[in-house]
């Protein structure tokens, strides 16, 4: 799995995709044939999938869904959503979501749920899920069945109670906690036995500990629990779909929403190679192009949607087509949305108010000179690769976007042992002040004599290369 991970993925701060799945057969205490199986999604898994190898997906339609649960002992937490949330079919939709969870009050032991499932039913399968940052990610509970046809049986043990005495037999006892220093994401829990049933009951009750009592937040954040029917039917609950993409960059500054909702085909590729890609360079950009009394935007996002063009940004909110985007997934798509993001840092409007406007041809340079020099220099999508492609074309230093990139690659490479220059041009640009005459207070030489430098220098390389070219070129 991990060789499958590009390189940028690995330079990410949070393990957005770590995904680690441990097998656990419990013997020790069990009854006779059972096997719990545990999956755990740790880092911080994307979203609310709940997707392991060896344990099922959480279900909407199975045989707890309708039946009665009640706690027997213990205390709700005020902020959990309910005991409903056990059994609603629905999934948190972040990783600390106490609404769409349940768990039992900050500071108490835990406690005791029981679910009656109206009638004996021949129970294939008892699967409970979690998820939470940290310590309240993993189970421990223990799991009883109540065989009513039992004499003696009490199906509403009282607080305390020994449940062994009033009739109940221990199923298994699930502790998922590990060694490891980080325990957050999400679990899944699968009982069963795989000779057949776990049994014929109607009633399960499920003992619950808190994961541990350094501090009073130690009781799990449970999210699903699913008993399932032999021979019934099994509906996988499937992800909102609809929801944005919600991340951070990864210096934590900055909030990005990527909207799919009119483009579910690509959601996935959102968050996989766009979200990391932009969590990663929004911050390297917004460095790259400080200015005095700036700061960056706090929040922008993405909306992917069908549409015309390519992609544009207005303010702090990009807009890409999707049918062009759905073309160029391996190509350009990541690469023509990290220009727009530079759109959103540069933020020129001041320019354009006070009648000072940025030119175009810096509007557009710049970002691709970001896209193309430092972001993916790999791709020669501005340099003398390419342009040796486009040989027919007349080039000027304004000429926008990859041809202006060329320009400032240039004079950054001649003229810029500081490394400054994009940004002083830059904060130019935003604060109104640009005027063609910046670049001789930058270089010592008029933006005129640049160019014709710069144009000599394309044309000196591309006819080195090729002969064609010097023709091509004039
Ligand atoms: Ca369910
Ligand atoms: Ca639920
Ligand atoms: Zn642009």
């Amino acid at each position: 799995m991990s060789s499958a991970i590009p390189a940028l993925w690995k330079t990410m701060p949070f393990r957005l995709f770590a995904v680690i799945s441990v097998l656990l057969l419990t013997v020790n205490g069990s009854f006779a044939g059972i096997q719990t199986k545990v999956g755990h999604n740790g880092g911080e898994p994307d979203f609310e999938r709940f997707a392991f190898t060896n344990v099922p997906p959480p279900s909407e339609n199975d045989a707890a869904t309708d039946a009665r649960f009640t706690i027997l002992s213990g205390e709700t937490d005020a902020n959990s959503g309910g005991l409903e949330k056990l059994h609603d079919g629905e999934l948190p939709a972040e990783a600390d979501d106490p609404a769409d969870n349940f768990f039992f009050a900050a500071g108490s032991d835990g406690g005791r749920i029981e679910v009656d499932l109206g009638r004996p039913l021949e129970i294939k399968q008892v699967n409970t899920y979690s998820w939470h940052p940290s310590a309240r990610g993993p189970q421990v509970y223990k799991l009883y069945a109540g065989p009513e046809t039992t004499p003696g049986f009490n199906a509403t043990p009282g607080d305390g109670a020994d449940l062994e005495k009033c009739g109940w037999k221990l199923i298994d006892s699930v502790d998922t906690r590990s060694r490891e220093a980080d325990q957050g994401g999400q679990y899944g829990v699968s009982i069963s036995n795989p000779g057949g049933i776990i049994g014929k009951y109607r009633y399960l009750l499920f003992a619950m500990s808190p994961t541990e009592t350094d501090d009073p937040f130690g009781n799990t954040f449970y999210s699903e629990i699913d008993v399932v029917e032999l021979n019934a039917p099994v509906k996988p609950i499937v992800p909102d779909m609809v929801a944005p993409i919600k991340i951070r960059s990864a210096d934590g500054y900055a909030e990005i929403t990527i909207d799919t909702a009119r483009a579910p085909e690509l959601r996935e590729w959102a968050a996989q190679k766009l979200a990391p890609a932009l969590s990663e360079w929004y911050p390297k950009i917004v460095a790259m192009l400080p200015s005095k009394g700036f700061s960056a935007p706090k929040k922008f996002s993405v909306t992917i949607r069908p549409g015309n063009g390519v992609a544009f940004t207005s303010g702090t909110r990009i807009v890409v087509n999707s049918t062009w985007l759905a073309g160029e997934l391996g190509r350009q798509a990541v690469g023509s949305i990290i220009h727009e993001t530079v759109h959103v840092v540069q933020q020129y409007g001041h320019g354009w108010r006070d009648n000072h406007p940025a030119p175009g041809w810096l509007t557009e340079g710049i970002p691709d000179y970001i896209r193309f020099f430092k972001f993916e220099p790999q791709t020669h999508g501005a340099d003398i690769v390419w342009l040796r492609e486009r040989r027919q074309m007349a080039i000027n230093y304004d000429g926008m976007y990859r041809i202006s990139a060329n320009f400032l690659d240039y004079v950054v490479e001649h003229y810029d042992p500081e490394q400054d220059l994009i940004r002083k041009v830059n904060a130019a640009c935003r604060d109104g002040s640009y005027t063609d005459g910046l670049w001789k207070k930058l270089t010592g030489k008029p933006l005129a004599e640049l160019n014709e430098e710069w144009k000599a220098a394309v044309h000196q390389q591309l006819s080195n290369q090729d002969e064609a070219g010097r023709a091509a070129l004039k």
